[in-house]
């Protein structure tokens, strides 16, 4: 099995359903479930399944759901049917924000509560010490609100997971390298100290959805409230090479855990940051998105790994399937294994590292002095809590 062994000292947990991976968003929407099919069959295909605990994980219940979001969302998700797709504003589709970005499709409910139980679960396997990382692709939804849909997000998994890791941890640190901002997240623990949220996203308030996410939104703006200063954001522009990317992220996380002593870390890597995504704009590469998960991982503090966007299926599936190696520490041969189902899907790039086209370059706006500029932003919040 190409030389792949379970990791010394720590076990990677995975949590996967295929019941998800079969359910349709609609023709030309751009979130497509099936990329988690792709990314299993890859890691499948380099034998990291011996390397880890693998788990199909339950549905969560209603009751689950219903710990973040309002009873009256939860009851109406698990009730509409596509035929109540309508654009009448008086409609509870339109209150819930369930049409367009956020479709309601067959077996809806079904595949929300797929991806928040495998998230639970994953959190639940840190919680009890029986999986020091915690692996879940189809979750890392954070758009979703209290009551209603938000940017192809419906239940907040990464809320609900963090919600179960405080009841046995301090301090949680949520890191989000999903080209959009993680506003779902932010919102909902804008006013506690015992989770730091940390997105890096394209930020442009007008022309870049949600448009939220600028460096001086950091939390309650009233020093008295506890989450003053511990919502930081890391707003991008166009077209960020690799290099760049790397040591931001580095420049940046270091001092956030240094500063906040975190005792677990979630790690959401939407990768519609990956150069050549479907709506993305940034120019980074697998290995450097990978660069992040294992910057991470050498805090050695538990880790829950989430999914999140990501529309350019085959790239998403490299990419997860590379970040699986890096938490199971396996070296894997650059070249997909010629027994890779779906290979065919792949085209002339049958390797985990695909060369960015020139076509898909976007115009780096990144320049040194803007990205130190931003480093300074975030060093200034965090002298905040230093007291
Ligand atoms: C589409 O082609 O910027 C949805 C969405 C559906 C097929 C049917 C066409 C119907 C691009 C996007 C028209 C739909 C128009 N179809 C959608 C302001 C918008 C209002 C809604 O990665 N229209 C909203 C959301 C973003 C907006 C990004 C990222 C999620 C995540 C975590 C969410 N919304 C403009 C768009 C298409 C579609 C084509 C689309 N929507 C691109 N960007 C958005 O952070 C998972
Ligand atoms: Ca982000
Ligand atoms: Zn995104």
């Amino acid at each position: 099995n190409n030389g792949i062994r379970r990791p010394k000292g720590y076990v990677v947990s995975y949590h996967a359903n295929p019941d998800m991976e079969k359910m349709h968003f609609g023709p030309k929407h751009p979130m497509k479930p099936w990329r988690l099919t792709l990314t299993n069959k890859i890691v499948l295909a380099y034998g990291m399944h011996e390397a880890m605990d693998l788990y199909i994980p339950r549905a969560a219940t209603p009751q689950e759901l219903k710990e973040f979001h309002r009873e009256d969302y939860i009851d109406f998700l698990q009730r509409v049917t596509p035929a109540d797709n309508t654009w009448d504003p008086e409609s509870r589709t339109y209150a819930y924000n369930t049409a367009d970005d956020c479709p309601i499709f067959d077996g809806l409910y079904n595949y929300c509560s797929l991806y928040a139980g495998a998230s639970l679960d994953a959190a639940r396997k840190l919680t009890n010490h029986q999986s020091q990382i915690a692996i879940n692709w189809s979750g890392g939804l954070h758009h979703a609100k209290k009551t209603e849909a938000s940017g192809f997000c419906y239940i907040n998994d990464i809320v609900l997971a963090i919600l179960q890791l405080l009841l046995h941890h301090p301090r949680v640190l949520y890191i989000d390298i999903d080209v959009h901002h993680g506003d779902g997240v932010e919102q909902a623990f804008w006013s506690t100290d015992r989770v730091m949220t940390l997105s890096f996203h394209k930020y442009d308030r007008a022309e870049f959805f949600p448009g939220t996410g600028a460096l001086d939104d950091t939390g309650p703006l009233n020093n008295a409230s506890p989450g003053a200063h511990h919502s930081l954001n890391v707003p991008l522009h166009d077209g960020i090479e690799d290099d760049q990317y790397i040591k931001l992220f580095q420049d940046i996380v270091r001092p956030c855990v240094r500063t906040y002593q975190p005792t677990v870390i979630v790690l959401q890597c939407g990768a519609d940051s990956l150069g050549g995504d479907r709506l993305g704009c940034f120019n980074v590469n697998i290995k450097a998105h990978g660069a992040c998960v294992a910057f991470v991982k050498k805090f050695n503090l538990p880790m829950l790994v989430l999914g999140g966007g990501g529309y350019t299926a085959r790239n998403v599936a490299k990419a997860w399937a590379y970040e699986t190696s890096l938490c199971i520490g396996a070296e894997v041969h650059p070249n997909l294994p010629v027994h890779t189902p779906y290979l065919e899907h792949f085209g002339n790039e049958k390797t985990l590292f695909p060369k960015l086209d020139s076509t898909e370059r976007y115009a780096n706006k990144n320049s040194r002095v803007y990205l130190e500029s931003v480093v300074m932003g975030i060093m200034e919040q965090l002298r905040y809590l230093q007291g």
